[in-house]
């Protein structure tokens, strides 16, 4: 039945890397409106090549702030253009790429206290940044300071099990230390500092929004346990680092109404209210509704591993974020480099180019594979850190070569029981009722998703969502309001599209691959201690 034409809507936004996404919900969970902002096209004064400017040094990765707010005046225009009537929504969450950090110049705060309606937000903000080039996810520039961290707090495992990850480049607290001994006069005029997320709250709020714990746990400065910063992280990042960076908060907090200047601008209602935004990836979990014992697993160019984790095991691979959705949980997240470029590798040379081929293959031969066992590291890879590839026959012997079909076995078997080991590893454990969510461009074929569904001995389902991060937003919108009457996130997302079950596991699966995984953690340290670099 659709909604009454006055009926509240609820806001979602996704500020990712190469663009602004906007969905707009109603009480139903049915989209009502979708609309986007490309960085590259639609704002091309900037320059940016995918949404940023990789600088001469290769390892240095900036985004112009600016950039991202004249793209949130442009998509209010869109969206006001396509008939969206603003006075209707009563929340609006958001996200943003993980990582990304924005140095709020001294003074930001009176500006944005006192926005004038007449005028767009980049005209007003123009000179509210300390740095103009916000460091984002893809920035690798800082390895000096993650060495210097990992030294100050007692090792890199002691750092992940206080923030959830090792120290990584791309991590906010070492960009801020970076910039700190690079920049020391920018960062000397710095009032406040936020998250990608964190600064598009402030935009909607008026005032300095809280960074949420799921997205602060990417900073490598969050005791991921006691959800506040870690005294010593903050200390060997920046003097003061506590001021600058505001108390954290649940990611389910409601920040606020929204500000004036949105009231007055757009027909905002005074009672819309912001909830905490939060990063993509944490985002993308509410957009899938995962649930404990879950997994995600989208297959992309790179394959990348979200599960929902209840006790977590930091470790010095992955990362552990606060969960987004419920206080208690965590989840976990983990990126593998060598995903469908390599699938699309092996079907090349051993099927032809053909995925039909490639798909027969997998019907062909059995359930692990006659105890071969491949790895396939044609990049170096993140997880593990590993190059090169490597086959092994049923008795663990080094070989050189298998037939096609093996090789095409191998190459799938060897992927999936790699992210099976992995988010093992920190904590993740099939129970009853786990089921596999799999999206990404391979998750179109059914050979490769019967794959994933016996190495992990679970149902597999597909969920169609383009943007899940925004419309994870929208429930994230929606639950923030309803919070308040003791309503869990799963109770107000239950009605939303169910993903579909394409694929169940062979009664012998877990036989044949409980062992086989043990198999495949010894032969991988084996790989590791031959090819580590
Ligand atoms: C996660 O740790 C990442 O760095 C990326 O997935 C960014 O969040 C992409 F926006």
């Amino acid at each position: 039945m659709a909604a009454a034409a006055d009926s509240p809507l609820y806001l979602g936004l996704d500020f990712s890397t190469q663009q602004l996404k906007a969905v707009a919900i109603d009480a139903g969970l049915a989209v009502v409106q979708r609309n986007s902002v490309q960085f590259d096209s639609e704002l091309p004064d900037f320059r940016t090549q995918g949404g940023v400017h990789i600088h001469p040094d290769g390892l240095t990765v900036t985004s112009p702030v600016l950039m991202w707010v004249k793209a949130l005046d442009l998509l209010l225009d869109k969206l006001k253009g396509a008939g969206l009537d603003f006075s209707r929504i009563r929340a609006v969450s958001g996200s943003g790429q993980q990582h990304g950090s924005v140095f709020w110049r001294t003074g930001a705060s009176q500006t944005l206290d006192q926005l004038d309606p007449e005028l767009r937000l980049h005209q007003l903000l123009q000179d509210s940044f300390s740095v103009q080039d916000s460091p984002v996810w893809m920035d690798s520039s800082s390895g000096r300071q993650c060495q210097d961290l990992q030294a100050a707090v007692g090792g890199a495992l002691r750092l992940a099990e206080i923030t959830g990850s090792r120290a990584y480049e791309r991590f906010t607290g070492n960009q801020i230390a970076k910039l700190r001994a690079s920049r020391a006069d920018e960062f000397q005029d710095t009032e406040r500092i936020s998250l990608v997320s964190s600064f598009a709250a402030t935009l909607f709020l008026g005032s300095y929004a809280a960074i949420d714990y799921s997205d602060g746990s990417g900073m490598n400065l969050l005791d991921i346990k006691s959800r506040n910063w870690s005294d010593l992280c903050l200390e060997a990042t920046a003097p003061h680092l506590n001021r600058l960076l505001g108390a954290p908060q649940p990611s389910t907090s409601v920040l606020g109404p929204v500000s004036s200047y949105f009231v007055h601008r757009y027909g905002f209602s005074e009672s819309c209210m912001v909830v905490a935004f939060t990063g993509d990836n944490p985002a993308s979990l509410a957009g899938m509704r995962l649930q404990q014992g879950d997994v995600a697993v989208s297959l992309g160019t790179s394959d990348t591993v979200f599960v929902w984790i209840q006790e977590p095991r930091p470790a010095l691979e992955g990362h552990i974020f606060c969960n987004p959705v419920d206080l208690q949980a965590y989840m976990a997240l983990l990126c593998f480099k060598n995903g469908s470029l390599t699938r699309k590798r092996i079907r090349d040379e051993c099927a032809g180019r053909s995925w039909d081929v490639f798909s027969a293959a997998l019907r062909d031969t059995a359930l692990g594979n006659g105890g071969n066992i491949g790895f396939y590291f044609d990049t170096i890879e993140i997880t593990p850190p590993a190059v090169g590839v490597h086959r092994f026959d049923c008795h663990n012997n080094k070989v050189s070569s298998w037939s096609p079909q093996v090789e095409v076995r191998a190459v799938v078997e060897g992927q999936f029981l790699s992210r099976r080991l992995h988010a093992e590893r920190l904590g993740y454990s099939i129970i009853p009722g786990t089921r596999v969510l799999a999206t990404g461009g391979a998750s179109s074929n059914k050979e490769i998703l019967q794959v994933l569904s016996d190495v992990f001995n679970a149902p597999v389902y597909t969920l169609d969502l383009a943007d899940s991060a925004c419309l994870g937003c929208a429930y994230r919108a929606l639950h923030g309001v309803l919070a308040e009457s003791g309503l869990s996130f799963s109770d107000v997302v239950k009605n939303a599209p169910e993903p579909q079950l394409v694929a169940t596991p062979h009664p012998t699966a877990q036989q044949v691959y409980e062992g086989m995984l043990k198999r495949f953690a010894q032969l991988e340290e084996m790989v590791l201690q031959k090819t580590c670099t």
